[in-house]
C-alpha cells in the first residue's frame, strides 16, 4: 500500500515564540495500525514539544524494539534519535546523556520491551535518576509480535485468542515510585488534555520521569476481557486531578477554589499547577503516593494524572559530578589532559 502526506500547510497556521509552525515537530507518516494508541501519544509529544518551543535539535528521541519503539519515527523528524535494541534503550540513554548533557532525551518503549527483555536496564536507569523522559506506550501484549501477554497484562484479562492470562501484572508506576523515580506520571493516549500538561512537565523535570501511558493495540487487544482495551480504560479512569504545566516566566493566570489547588515549582522555575480531585494524596510524599496507586487498583481503577514528584533530587550528572560541558565540544588538551594528570589519580588511588 502506498502512503500519501499531502505537504500543503495553511499559510495562516499559528507559529510558536520560536517561529515554527506545528508541522516542522512533525514526523514521517505513521506505518503503525489506524486507531493505535502509540500514534495518539506521538500526537501529544508533538504538540507538547511545539507548545514548549523546544529546538527539535536539542532532543534525542530513543527507543528499544516494537510497534511502540517504532513510534520515534513518526515525531520530531528534525531531532536526534537512535532505534536500539530490544529492552536495551536505558543503556543507550545513558551513554548519550552522559556524553552530552545539554540535550533532551526523549525514551520511548513498550510494556514487552520495559517490563520484560528490558527489565533489568529499565531498574537500573531509575535508580540513576538518569535526566530523562521514560515513556511506556502499555498496551498488555506485544504488538509487534502479534499480541502475546505481556508482564504487565492483568491476571485474568482475556486476549484475542479467548485464553485468560494466569499471572499477576506488573505495576510498572507503582515499581517506578518503589525504585526511586522522580517523577512519575500515569495517563490514556485517549486523553490528550491531560497528556500534553504531564509530558511537558516531564520534560522540565531535572532527574527521572516517568510515564505510563495505556495506549491501546486495537488489532490484538482490544476485544471484551482486555484491561487495555478503549472501553475498558474509559470505564476504569479515575484521575488525581487536572493539571496545567506554566513554563517560567508565565503568569498563572486562573483562580481555583483555595484547598483544592497546590503548586509545585519545578527546577527551572516553571510550574505545575494541580487541581486535585484526591483527597487523601500527596504527590510530594512517595508513600502517600503508593498508596493512592494501590488503593485506586484495589477498586479495579486506574488511576492517572501526576503521581509523585520529588523536585528536589539530584540527577546522575550531579551525583557523578560529570562534566558540563558536552565531550563532543572539549578540545584536544580537555579530553586527553596527559600523562601526569593521570599519574597523579593513579598515585591518589594507591
Ligand atoms: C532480542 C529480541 N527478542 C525478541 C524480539 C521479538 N520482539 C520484537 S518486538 C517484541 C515485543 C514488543 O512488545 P512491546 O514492547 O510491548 O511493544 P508493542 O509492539 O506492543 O508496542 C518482541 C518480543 C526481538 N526483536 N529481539
Ligand atoms: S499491532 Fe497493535 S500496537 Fe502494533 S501498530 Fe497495530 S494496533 Fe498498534
Amino acid at each position: 500500500m502506498t502512503y500519501v502526506r499531502s505537504t500543503f500547510r495553511h499559510p495562516a497556521l499559528p507559529k510558536n515564540e520560536l517561529g515554527y509552525t506545528v508541522d516542522y515537530y512533525e514526523g514521517s507518516l505513521s506505518t503503525l495500525c489506524a486507531g493505535c494508541g502509540h500514534d495518539s501519544i506521538n500526537a501529544a509529544i508533538v504538540a507538547a514539544c511545539w507548545e514548549m518551543n523546544i529546538e527539535p535539535h536539542k532532543v534525542a528521541k530513543l527507543s528499544g524494539i516494537g510497534c511502540s519503539s517504532k513510534s520515534p519515527a513518526y515525531f520530531l523528524s528534525n531531532s536526534h534519535g537512535f532505534n536500539s535494541v530490544h529492552g536495551r534503550m536505558p543503556s543507550v540513554a545513558t551513554g548519550a546523556n552522559l556524553a552530552n548533557r545539554d540535550l533532551i532525551y526523549f525514551g520511548v518503549s513498550g510494556d514487552g520491551d520495559t517490563a520484560s527483555i528490558g527489565m533489568g536496564q529499565f531498574v537500573h536507569v531509575v535508580r540513576r535518576n538518569l535526566n530523562m523522559v521514560y515513556l511506556v506506550m502499555n498496551n498488555g501484549c506485544y504488538g509487534l509480535t502479534k499480541g502475546q501477554d505481556s508482564a504487565t497484562a492483568d491476571a485474568g484479562s482475556k486476549s484475542k485468542a479467548g485464553s485468560v492470562n494466569l499471572f499477576e501484572a506488573i505495576d510498572l508506576a507503582s515499581l517506578a515510585i518503589e525504585l526511586g523515580a522522580t517523577f512519575v506520571g500515569q495517563s490514556f493516549s485517549g486523553d490528550k488534555e491531560q497528556l500534553i500538561p504531564l509530558m511537558k512537565a516531564a520534560m522540565s523535570h531535572k532527574g527521572f520521569a516517568f510515564l505510563n501511558v495505556i495506549s491501546p493495540c486495537v488489532t490484538f487487544n482490544n476485544n471484551a476481557g482486555s484491561t487495555k482495551s478503549y472501553d475498558y480504560v474509559r470505564e476504569h479512569v479515575e484521575s488525581t486531578g487536572t493539571m496545567d504545566f506554566v513554563p517560567m516566566m508565565k503568569e498563572i493566570k486562573a483562580s481555583y477554589e483555595a484547598g483544592d489547588v497546590s503548586d509545585i515549582t519545578m527546577h527551572d522555575g516553571s510550574e505545575i499547577r494541580l487541581h486535585k480531585l484526591q483527597k487523601d494524596w500527596d504527590p510530594t510524599d512517595r508513600r502517600s503516593a503508593m498508596n493512592a496507586v494501590q488503593n485506586a487498583k484495589d477498586k479495579g481503577e486506574i488511576l492517572t494524572g501526576l503521581l509523585y514528584i520529588d523536585e528536589s533530587s539530584q540527577e546522575l550528572h550531579d551525583m557523578i559530578k560529570t562534566s558540563e560541558k558536552p565531550l563532543n565540544s572539549m578540545i584536544n588538551a580537555e579530553l586527553c589532559p596527559g600523562s601526569e594528570i593521570l599519574e597523579n589519580i593513579n598515585r591518589s588511588l594507591r
